[in-house]
């Protein structure tokens, strides 16, 4: 695998949204260093509001902080992610697979490890993803759903939006904040060809 720099988000790019015929997740953004967060156990960890979390104990107890508070704080945002997110997984790298049943949000550990707060934020971005998909899909029934409906640079940058407004509202530090406010849709073109295919999903280091 390519090795990245971890401040290759930082140069911006002028591209476009890409298509190449095969559909891959989308996803919020990558930031920095992780954290551990630990919350006390309860007597079912592994759902919270009807989403089902799969993964370690470390990132199940993340995993219900952040939505915790979501809840109290971005309730709407809270019930959104109710309503398009079935599964919340650790995995390899993050990403939203909009198009299963129900929809999956895949969580890299460097996303929900981060802090509290942005790994929330990110819940709220990749929901949003899901919310589109399900919506063109409601609207155009048994018809596939176009990668552009729900993914691209301009979908990237509606959803860092509402990401954006999610931080303020649920008191993440100001660093969050202000990286949120630089980006430009394009951080999922991992490999700056001007894309977001395969090779940018698996070279995602979050
Ligand atoms: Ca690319
Ligand atoms: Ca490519």
């Amino acid at each position: 695998m390519k090795k990245i720099s971890p401040f290759y988000f930082l140069i911006i790019m002028a591209v476009g949204a890409a298509c190449i015929g095969t559909v891959m997740p989308v996803a919020n953004a990558p930031l920095g260093t992780p954290q551990i967060f630990q919350a006390a156990p309860t007597s079912d960890p592994t759902t919270y509001g009807g989403i089902k979390i799969n993964g370690s104990s470390d990132f199940i107890a993340q995993t219900r902080a952040a939505l915790t508070l979501l809840e109290q704080k971005a309730p709407d945002a809270f019930q959104k992610i109710q309503a398009y997110v079935g599964i919340i997984e650790e995995g390899k790298h993050s990403g939203m697979w909009a198009w299963e049943q129900p929809p999956r949000y895949e969580v890299g550990d460097q996303t929900a490890f981060y802090s509290v707060t942005w790994y929330a934020s990110t819940i709220a971005h990749d929901a949003t993803h899901s919310e589109l998909y399900a919506q063109y899909q409601a609207a155009h029934p048994n018809q596939p759903v176009p990668e552009d409906a729900y993914g691209g640079v301009e979908i990237e940058r509606f959803c860092n939006g509402y990401q954006l407004e999610v931080l303020k509202r649920i008191g993440a530090p100001q660093n969050e904040i202000d990286y949120m406010s630089t980006l430009d849709g394009t951080h999922c073109d991992v490999d700056h060809d001007g894309d977001c295919d395969w090779d940018d999903y698996e070279n995602r280091n979050w």
